[in-house]
């Protein structure tokens, strides 16, 4: 139940072809790897997406992230570059992703969207799959009440890194995600339990990009970035004119 109550807090970067070389000499131990299908669900006029929330089917686990901190001024005080990291929260408990979904639907809505109210329910298409088993078994009836549909479905490859000891990158991982739709992005990551001061996360996490001699101050693009570049364009763009990507 941990990752139900913390906050991820995190950094993307472009990876250059010898960033595992790189990562070995700045004492980065690799701990594996593995392949994950994730499936995104959002109402079909982007309720969620819109509000930078973003629910996930990963491997038939439930997860929801959402933003923690938002306001310019809750960032006082925090180190450079601070902006180039992003912060959710994550919830991993059924009931509680339920919950909160609900909440966020409500909100500034008026009242909450049924699949029986004004909005029918949109049958789209759900990307084939082989592994059928790693789709959600369990009652799906809460997504057609939601109005909750398949927006977004891709597999990665991910190679995870993690430094030993006490140091300044205690507790930092470092993933090297590669799509399966031919899109490479790494992610510096700190998890913080929730309540906990991020300052030293995010202090962790300027310290391994410095080492890693990254010093790219533009945003780097997602995984979610270029698959609704490319496979939604419209959704994409209105993330894009809500700044939310
Ligand atoms: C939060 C979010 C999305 C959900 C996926 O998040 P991401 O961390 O990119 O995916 P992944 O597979 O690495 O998840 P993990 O295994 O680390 O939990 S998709 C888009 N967003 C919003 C977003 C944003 N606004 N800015 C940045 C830098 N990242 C994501």
């Amino acid at each position: 139940l941990q990752s139900t109550m913390s906050v991820e807090v995190e950094r993307k970067f472009v990876c250059d072809a010898d960033i595992q070389k790189q990562l070995e000499e700045i004492g980065a131990v690799c701990i594996g790897q593995k392949q994950f299908q994730d499936k995104y669900f959002d109402t079909p006029d982007f309720l969620l997406t819109l509000r930078d929330v973003w629910l996930r089917c990963r491997q038939g686990c439930w997860e929801l992230k959402c933003t923690t901190v938002t306001k310019a001024e809750d960032r006082v005080g925090e180190p450079q570059k601070a902006e180039l990291c992003s912060r959710y929260q994550e919830i991993t408990n059924l009931s509680q992703i339920q919950l909160k979904v609900r909440e966020f639907m409500k909100e500034g809505n008026g009242e909450q969207k049924t699949a029986n109210q004004t909005h029918p329910v949109v049958h789209q298409d759900t990307p084939k799959t082989e592994g059928a088993e790693n789709c959600p078994t369990g009652n799906e009836s809460w997504l057609m009440e939601l109005n909750l549909v398949c927006f977004a479905e891709f597999t990665t490859q991910r190679c995870s890194f993690t430094f030993g000891g006490e140091g300044d990158e205690s507790g930092v991982r470092v993933d090297l995600d590669q799509a399966d739709f031919g899109y490479c992005v790494g992610e510096i990551e700190v998890l913080v339990p929730k309540g906990e001061d991020i300052q030293s996360a995010l202090r962790k996490i300027e310290k391994t990009a410095q080492r890693l001699g990254l010093s790219g101050d533009q945003r780097v693009q997602g995984k979610m970035d270029v698959y609704l570049q490319r496979y939604s364009p419209e959704h994409y763009a209105k993330l894009l004119s809500a700044s939310i990507l």
